[in-house]
């Protein structure tokens, strides 16, 4: 299930290091490197799927899963107040296709 050349199947293995924040059977989180709020965290099911599309295909209760795991990282770091974002696709802005959530929280966010 995982891919050889996946950086975030290598981050999920501890091939490659991360500051992970939460895991569990089914997801990892970690920091971004290049944080864009106060907390940013991505949470990636370790299942290797290139995006949300395709993991909402192909097994919606793991997304719902990381929608909650985004939840609890917003109620512990913030006030349960969070953006999330997927981006999907290379001119979206998707550069590892890995799918993976972005929690942007622990901070009030512009628009
Ligand atoms: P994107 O939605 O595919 O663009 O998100 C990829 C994210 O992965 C991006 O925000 C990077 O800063 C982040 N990232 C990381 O956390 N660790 C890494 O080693 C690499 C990218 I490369």
């Amino acid at each position: 299930m995982s891919e050889p050349d996946c950086l975030f199947c290598k981050i999920i293995a501890g091939e490659v290091p991360s500051e992970k924040v939460y895991e569990d059977d089914a997801v990892y989180a970690f920091r971004d490197i290049n944080p864009k709020a106060k907390v940013h965290v991505l949470v990636v099911p370790r299942r290797h799927l290139a995006n949300v599309a395709e993991l909402a295909e192909a097994d919606p209760q793991l997304l719902a899963h990381m929608v909650g795991v985004a939840r609890s990282i917003a109620d512990e770091s913030f006030h349960g107040d969070y953006r999330l974002i997927f981006n999907s696709g290379r001119d979206a802005g998707q550069t590892v296709f890995h799918v993976h959530a972005h929690v942007l929280t622990g901070e009030v966010l512009d628009e």
